[in-house]
């Protein structure tokens, strides 16, 4: 029997790991789009970690190349597309405010479009992400909850959204927007705040650093664990309709609290260690996540399996090994 084939955009990345792994254990045929790099070496680390890496078919292209995107979904004539790839990490979205605004938001009309061309029938999941609701319209947010978008990369996700839904609407295409929560696990990477939080703590327990410098403590998120995240996306591709659905383990957490879970599970105190530098300071804020999951729950069958002290753990040990290893990821 011909297996599914499945295409990832930001194959290389946290979820486009994860994601792989547990398409492949489905029995899937996955291929990947992979943007040239100069480190070749490191590009397929996290492939690599979670052993699926020679199971992957990868291949040369960029979201900002629209014939790439069509010759490889040519070539691959794939049943699903899971389009992850992006400028992802919000703080560098003012840094680089066009490049994401491309690569972030016009990188998925390219997508949208080479299906639309070269294979109509496929169905196509979209990264959407809870940065959309930024200042928070209600206190927990659902697929109902307005939109106040406060980054260029949450400008930018939330023109994509909306692109995803106006190409289901316009030419009747399979297409929807998984609006996923904050995830997180030993593969995120080291620039957001957890992960900077759990290899901190392997290192200061290692007595290779005395300190951990961050910037607003007091900012709350939702945060699950990717592998139960990509379950997800998976999940919402399966159904018979296409259909927009939050993602999030309901919960919130401040930074502050996540770096004492992590500390603790070393048996330090986060206060002896954590210092406050304004440099970590974002333009604008998004104070706080928290989101309404019910529709996934009811209508996917799908729940958070990880609780955050289980993947706080699972994260400090995996840098405690790193760290020990002097291993780069
Ligand atoms: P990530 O680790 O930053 O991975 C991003 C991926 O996009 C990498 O594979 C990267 O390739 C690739 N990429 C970047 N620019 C590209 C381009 N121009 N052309 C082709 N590929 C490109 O992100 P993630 O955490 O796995 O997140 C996956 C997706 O979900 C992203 O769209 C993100 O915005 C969205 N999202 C994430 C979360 C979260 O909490 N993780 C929540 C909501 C939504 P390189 O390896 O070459 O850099
Ligand atoms: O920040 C605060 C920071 O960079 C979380 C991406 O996956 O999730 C992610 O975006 C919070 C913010 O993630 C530091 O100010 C404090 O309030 O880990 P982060 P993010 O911005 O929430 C969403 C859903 C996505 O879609 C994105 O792609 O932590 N914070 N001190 C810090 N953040 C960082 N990075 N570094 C600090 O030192």
């Amino acid at each position: 029997m011909t297996k599914k084939r499945a295409l990832i955009t930001g194959i290389t990345g946290q979820d486009g790991a994860y994601l792989s792994k547990l398409l492949i254990e489905n029995g899937y045929e996955v291929h990947g789009v992979v943007r040239r790099s100069a480190s070749a070496d490191l590009v397929c680390s996290r492939l690599i970690w979670l052993g699926v890496a020679d199971e992957t078919v990868l291949h040369d292209g960029d979201l900002t190349d629209l014939s790439s995107l069509i010759r490889i979904l040519d070539s691959v004539k794939p049943a699903e597309i899971y389009n992850l790839a992006a400028q992802s990490f919000v703080k560098s979205s003012w840094q680089q405010p066009y490049l994401t605004g491309l690569v972030t938001g016009l990188g998925v009309t390219n997508m949208l479009e080479a299906m639309r061309l070269v294979c109509p029938e496929a169905r196509f999941y979209q990264a959407s992400s809870s940065e959309m609701y930024g200042q928070v319209q209600e206190p927990i947010q659902s697929e109902k909850t307005s939109f106040y978008p406060r980054s260029p990369y949450a400008a930018a996700k939330l023109y994509a959204h909306w692109m995803t839904i106006n190409y289901r609407e316009s030419f009747n295409l399979y297409t929807l927007n998984g609006i996923l929560f904050n995830h997180e696990s030993p593969l995120r990477g080291i620039e957001f705040v957890t992960r900077k939080i759990t290899d901190g703590v392997a290192r200061i327990k290692l007595g290779l650093s005395d300190e951990l410098s961050l910037g607003n403590l007091e900012a709350k998120r939702d945060w699950g664990h990717a592998r139960d995240y990509v379950k997800a996306m998976w999940m919402m591709l399966q159904q018979d309709q296409p259909d927009d659905y939050v993602v999030a383990t309901q919960r919130t957490t401040t930074v502050r609290d996540f770096c004492t879970l992590a500390f603790s599970h070393v048996g330090l105190k986060a206060d002896d260690y954590v210092r406050v530098d304004k440099r970590h300071f974002r333009p604008s804020e998004v104070d706080v996540l928290l989101g309404d999951a019910s529709k996934a729950h009811d209508k996917l069958g799908w729940k958070a399996e990880t609780t955050l002290e289980e993947m706080v753990a699972e994260m400090v040990d995996a840098d405690l090994v790193r760290v020990q290893q002097k291993e780069h990821l």
